[in-house]
């Protein structure tokens, strides 16, 4: 019998089981809240009754638990059940030891038979969670109650709200009151968490703008007394991304002990405070200026300090975990930025949770994920962050990945594989973080590709075309599905453009059956209908999801599209050769590549469309040395008719000269001029390299708010 429980407890000691009780008899003196809640959405009157299989349930301190209590776990938060054929007893270190137990009560009594044994169970890592801390649209207050709910059923312990994009979170309103409505939201979130024994961690980041004056401390204070009376009892200050005088560590360390000292120590029922470094990662850390050290000497012991490991999105090891704990005298709290897709926007991350030691559960005080803006979506991961951060020796990434897919669409499970296992990878990108993608399928693609160029036999063909077949099905039994809405909401556009590929991919199969055949009529139907779906494709890319970083809807990109997209560039070439036709094979082609000397551009993605050369712009603060520069290299040289570009700190531009060359040798500096914030120059020119150079001898820290120049 599996018992199916999130996360896996420590230690299960089965001994057989006896037939599922259907009365109970509750005996408890419980007053934790979301343990009360807990237990009332599951026994009722119609289940309960004073002669009805016994449940005890108490923590560590109460008289119903004296026989066992020695057997609870040491650990905070752990729990230990005793079942037997007359009685089930529960006892929690703590109250949310208590609480997790019942939870994991709750889980038994869903299989068919009562199990009989011990099970002892604790958390590896103290703080495990979210943190809502990306790009992009902020998650909804209806999307948030989910993950709430979510996290409690997972034993997840922290929600870090820190939504990039909230304007009261961050510059320009951090020191300003929430409004009426968003403070009320935020309430019932607060009370939520609670229920479902969350700490709710409200983040500020007020680095933008802060002046290290009395007046700035008094608006922090004054904020976190704001947000003490929604009932926020834990709280973190994040200094990510950002520049100038905000990231001075000496400043940040007084404010975040001021904070420590004058509003958390007062408080007494407030959590100790979680902080995000400017150097939040090894690549961006620069050990002679001494920020990090600077930190961990001068901060508190008590207060957390987030990382993201080697660079900034990277999977943890132990090597990371003892470097940055050297540095900072205490265990990271790691931020891991994963499923978060604000820097790849037109992807979908729906692949597993992996790559993280199995080994650091003693070198970190927290683990939180950064999620993706698709609250809904984001669950399939942080399910697996829930199991990992739990009971890290026993992970298993893929069967915690089924499991997943289950719990959020437990009718079209199914489906949702097959749409997952393509839609995991992220493409390209500046931070040049891939993941694993159409594992299974990647060996077939690969032969059908390599058979058809060399005009062999295709031994796969049978299980390419099964798979397009699942793809198309799959599709159209989630998008006809009613098991997960909110899901839905979220997937729809990637899903219908998933249909579409599947289906372009059939009739690349039918076009290659006949050209074996030498069926042409047949063969330039299928060539017609793949032209019209790609057509579809277009339109959905261009008109879904449209966001000015990564706008549009990329599906299946690392080995599905690609082997569809060879496949029929390759049999229409063949078929023109063979009949001395002329089909066009459609490319989308982008010839032109970035031109920089700055590491931390080299591997920014630049994009094409209609006629545009865009640069994505990075999220993060860029560094620009003297003589840095960054824009484009064109395949030929080109006419340029218009460039436009600007950056957040507009008071740089008098640094930086816009230049053109034909050689990449001489170059000539354009004149420009700043029109509400942003540069647009009408060019003109025959250009082969143009680039924004810091011509001063000092170094620019900016963002990249936009960059990017028509090619005709
Ligand atoms: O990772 C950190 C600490 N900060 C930001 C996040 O807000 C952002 O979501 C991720 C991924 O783009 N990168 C960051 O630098």
């Amino acid at each position: 019998q599996s018992l199916d429980i999130n996360p896996t407890p420590q230690q299960l000691m089965s001994e057989g089981s006896i037939e599922m009780p259907t009365s109970f008899n509750i005996q408890q003196k419980n007053t934790d809240k979301a343990t009360q809640h807990l237990l009332s959405s599951f026994f009722t009157t119609d289940n309960t009754d004073a002669k009805g299989f016994s449940i005890i349930i108490g923590d560590v301190d109460s008289k119903i638990s004296r026989k066992l209590r020695r057997k609870v776990p040491g650990k905070a938060e752990g729990y230990f059940i005793k079942s037997t054929q007359k009685s089930i007893t529960i006892i929690g270190r703590d109250a949310r030891g208590t609480y997790y137990g019942v939870r994991t009560l709750l889980a038994l009594l869903q299989n068919k038979k009562m199990p009989l044994g011990e099970i002892l169970d604790y958390p590896d890592v103290a703080a495990r969670g979210t943190v809502e801390g990306f790009y992009g649209t902020p998650w909804s207050f209806e999307h948030r109650i989910r993950q709430l709910d979510f996290y409690g059923e997972n034993k997840l312990n922290t929600y870090i709200y820190g939504p990039k994009d909230d304007p009261y979170h961050s510059s320009p309103n951090w020191r300003k009151p929430y409004p009426e409505n968003e403070a009320a939201q935020l309430k019932k979130l607060i009370d939520r968490a609670e229920m479902n024994q969350v700490d709710f961690v409200w983040a500020i980041h007020p680095g933008k703008d802060i002046k290290w004056n009395d007046e700035d401390r008094k608006n922090l204070l004054n904020k976190f007394e704001l947000m003490y009376d929604l009932g926020v009892r834990a709280y973190a200050v994040f200094f990510d991304d950002i520049s100038g005088e905000g990231t001075n560590p000496k400043q940040q360390a007084n404010l975040l002990n001021f904070l420590h000292t004058d509003f958390i120590k007062k408080k007494k029922d407030v959590k100790p405070l979680i902080m995000c470094p400017t150097e939040y990662n090894k690549g961006w850390s620069k050990p002679e200026g001494g920020y990090l050290k600077t930190l961990g000497k001068e901060l508190d012991p008590s207060i957390r300090i987030m990382w993201t490991g080697n660079t900034v999105v990277a999977d943890i090891d132990k090597e990371t975990m003892n470097w940055i704990n050297t540095e900072i005298n205490r265990n990271a709290f790691i931020w891991w930025n994963f499923p978060v897709s604000d820097y790849v926007r037109n992807h979908m991350l729906l692949g597993p949770t992996y790559g993280n030691g199995k080994d650091i559960a003693n070198d970190v005080s927290g683990f939180v994920s950064n999620p993706m803006e698709h609250a809904e979506a984001s669950k399939i991961a942080i399910y697996g962050v829930a199991d990992y951060s739990w009971n890290m020796t026993e992970y298993q990434p893929e069967k915690k990945w089924l499991e997943a897919l289950k719990v959020v669409m437990p009718k079209s499970y199914k489906s949702l594989e097959v749409f997952a296992r393509h839609n995991s990878d992220l493409g390209q990108n500046g931070h040049r973080y891939r993941r694993k993608e159409s594992v299974s399928f990647s060996p077939k693609a690969t032969a059908f590709l390599k058979q058809l160029k060399a005009g062999e036999n295709i031994d796969d063909f049978k299980a390419v075309e099964n798979e397009f077949h699942a793809m198309v099905e799959a599709s159209y039994i989630l998008l006809n599905s009613s098991d997960n809405a909110v899901l839905l909401d979220e997937i729809r556009p990637w899903v219908q453009q998933f249909k579409l590929l599947g289906q372009s991919g059939l009739g690349m199969l039918h076009m290659y059956t006949s050209l074996q055949a030498k069926k042409t009529d047949d063969f330039e139907r299928s060539y017609n209908a793949i032209i019209a779906v790609k057509e579809e494709m277009y339109q959905i890319d261009r008109t879904k999801n449209q966001n000015p970083y990564q706008p549009g809807v990329k599906t299946a990109t690392l080995v599905a599209t690609p082997l569809i997209d060879d496949s029929f560039a390759y049999l229409t070439a063949a078929y023109n050769k063979e009949f001395n036709k002329n089909l066009a094979v459609a490319s989308n082609y982008n010839p032109h590549v970035l031109f920089t000397n700055i590491k931390q551009l080299q591997n920014q993605q630049i994009s094409l469309t209609d006629r545009t050369l865009v640069l994505n712009p990075p999220l993060e603060v860029i560094q620009m040395a003297a003589n840095a520069y960054f824009g484009f290299e064109l395949d030929k040289t080109t006419r340029v008719p218009n460039v436009q570009y600007q950056l957040e700190n507009t008071s740089i531009y008098k640094n930086l000269e816009l230049q053109t060359s034909t050689n990449g040798t001489t170059w000539a500096t354009i004149k420009t001029e700043v029109k509400k914030d942003a540069i647009h120059v009408r060019l003109n020119k025959q250009v082969k390299y143009i680039r924004i150079v810091n011509t001063s001898t000092e170094n620019i820290e900016t963002k990249i708010v936009h960059f990017k120049i028509e090619v005709k």
